[in-house]
């Protein structure tokens, strides 16, 4: 499912992430950006080991933070590393800090010149975040935060299931907009 908000493209898929032809994939990664399980074992494996390499460079990151480096041997060109809150029950700011990755991602896509990105569903495995609430607020942050990066055109919410998919699509069509092919 794909909707047009302004001069940019949303779209919904299940798909591996790794596999992407984008400018950028944004990882889940945890604060010491050195890899771990998930996604972010996932982009560790297919990327090579250079990508550690730079990762050891960045000295981490603040969760809710988000850097960005070169994509090495992914389709992707570069990965932009997100820290994601652990779910604690709500109360310790996780919402907030959960939109913060989605608009420091997109803020870096405007400063390196990168038009096309995706996202995988972040926080919502190890970190445990309910997955409804983390796709409407993955969304919404998005569609906001375009205004403030007008050089993306493409944005792809990249599911690994089904279900979580049904939850983007619900969050897509709560916006509004023109449904496109
Ligand atoms: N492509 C797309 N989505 C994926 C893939 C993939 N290849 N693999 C998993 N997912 P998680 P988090 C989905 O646990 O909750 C790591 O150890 C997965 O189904 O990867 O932010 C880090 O180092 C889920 O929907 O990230 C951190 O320590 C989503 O990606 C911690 O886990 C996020 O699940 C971060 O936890």
């Amino acid at each position: 499912m794909a909707r047009q908000l302004g001069n940019a493209r949303l779209e919904v898929i299940v798909a591996d992430i790794t596999t992407l032809r984008v400018d950028a994939i944004v990882n889940a990664a945890n604060s010491s950006l050195l890899g771990g399980g998930g996604v972010d074992g996932a982009i560790h494996r297919a990327a090579g080991s250079e990508l550690l390499a730079e990762c050891r460079t960045l000295q981490g990151c603040a969760t809710g933070g988000a850097k960005i480096i070169r994509g090495y041997r992914l389709p992707a060109r570069r990965v932009i590393h997100a820290v994601g809150p652990v779910w604690h029950g709500g109360g310790r700011g996780e919402d907030g800090l959960l939109a913060s990755c989605y608009r420091r991602a997109l803020e870096l896509c405007q400063t390196n010149g990168l038009v096309s990105l995706a996202f995988p569903a972040i926080s919502t495995g190890v970190y445990r975040f309910p997955t409804d609430r983390a796709a409407g607020i993955s969304v919404r942050t998005v569609a906001e935060g375009l205004s403030h990066a007008p050089i993306v055109s493409q944005v792809i919410f990249c599911c690994f299931s089904d279900a979580s998919a049904r939850l983007h699509e619900q969050a897509l069509a709560g916006l509004g907009g023109p449904c496109v092919d």
